[in-house]
């Protein structure tokens, strides 16, 4: 991120919550150019609350969530990625690498279709290096019955005909419609308890900043995987067990936090 973007506010580089700071710059920078709609903001601050509970980094139990979407993912037949604003603003690089690695293409799927923003953000995925952007050519879309939002509008050649859908930061309405569609569902959701989270098979609890990359170096070495350790792998995976891990760690990490508190207060 440079000056020019930043010339409203100076971060200095020792505060201690420069990479937070700088996450949520991208997002404004991304409202002011569309990519990411004015609710995103909104999204961004409640997936940041989230965070904060969540130790701010990736536990266990995301990495195991991970490790059983990457095998889900390379045993597709159909994989796609789905694209809002908050994801292409955040981590555009992240998600072109990704596609790239485990064969699933990009396609750009948006809540608030105000008008500029696909292109908005067709265009900053392509410069980080994106090719065959799908969600982009209105004149092909078809539509989900299944769902009224704006997310109803799907591209033929990507979640239409896809088996595994990879929707990270997405509201409860649709993944509830691609789940009685028939799809795979892999979600990213800060949140445990989004409807998101609770619908989907299988539950990333961690920040998507964090969460791509680790998806692709896994990826990376999966891909030398025979279908049958990774079917093992997605088999042995439980989304309810992984719920409740992740409760259990907010519950403990939370009274951890109060003692900790308590400890200043009381001193
Ligand atoms: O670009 P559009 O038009 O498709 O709109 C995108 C948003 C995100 C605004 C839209 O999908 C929306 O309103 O989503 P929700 O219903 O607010 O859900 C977003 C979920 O993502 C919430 O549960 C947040 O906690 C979570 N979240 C936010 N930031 C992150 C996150 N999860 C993982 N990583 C994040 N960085």
């Amino acid at each position: 991120m440079g000056d020019k973007e930043n010339n409203y506010v100076k971060i200095p580089k020792d505060h201690p919550r420069i990479t937070s700071l700088l996450y949520r710059h991208k997002i404004i920078e991304g409202m002011k150019n569309l990519v990411v709609a004015e609710a995103g903001l909104i999204a961004h601050g409640r997936g940041e609350c989230f965070d904060y509970i969540l130790g701010e980094k990736t536990n266990d139990f995301a990495i195991h969530a991970i490790n059983a979407a990457v095998a889900q993912l390379l045993l597709a037949q159909h994989p796609v990625i789905s694209v809002n604003g908050n994801v292409a603003a955040l981590c555009p690089e992240d998600l072109v690498i990704l596609s790239n690695t485990v064969n699933a293409p990009l396609e750009i799927n948006i809540f608030y279709r105000k008008k500029g923003r696909v292109n908005a953000i067709k265009k900053l995925l392509e410069e980080a290096g994106g090719k065959n952007i799908l969600g982009t050519d209105e004149s092909i879309m078809v539509e989900i019955e299944e769902l009224s939002s704006n997310r109803r509008n799907v591209d033929p050649k990507g979640i239409k005909i896809s088996d595994v859908v990879f929707i990270p930061l997405e509201d409860g309405d649709r993944t509830e419609a691609l789940k009685k569609l028939g799809k795979t569902v892999i979600s990213v959701d800060l949140n445990p308890l989004s409807r998101t989270a609770i619908w989907a098979d299988i539950t990333i609890v961690d920040n998507i900043i964090r969460t791509l990359p680790i998806m692709t170096k896994i990826a990376l070495k999966y891909k030398n995987y025979a279908k049958e350790q990774l079917k093992k792998i997605v088999d042995e995976f439980n989304n309810k067990k992984n719920i409740q891990n992740v409760l259990d760690f907010v519950i403990k990490y939370i009274n951890l936090q109060k003692e900790k508190a308590f400890s200043i207060l009381y001193k």
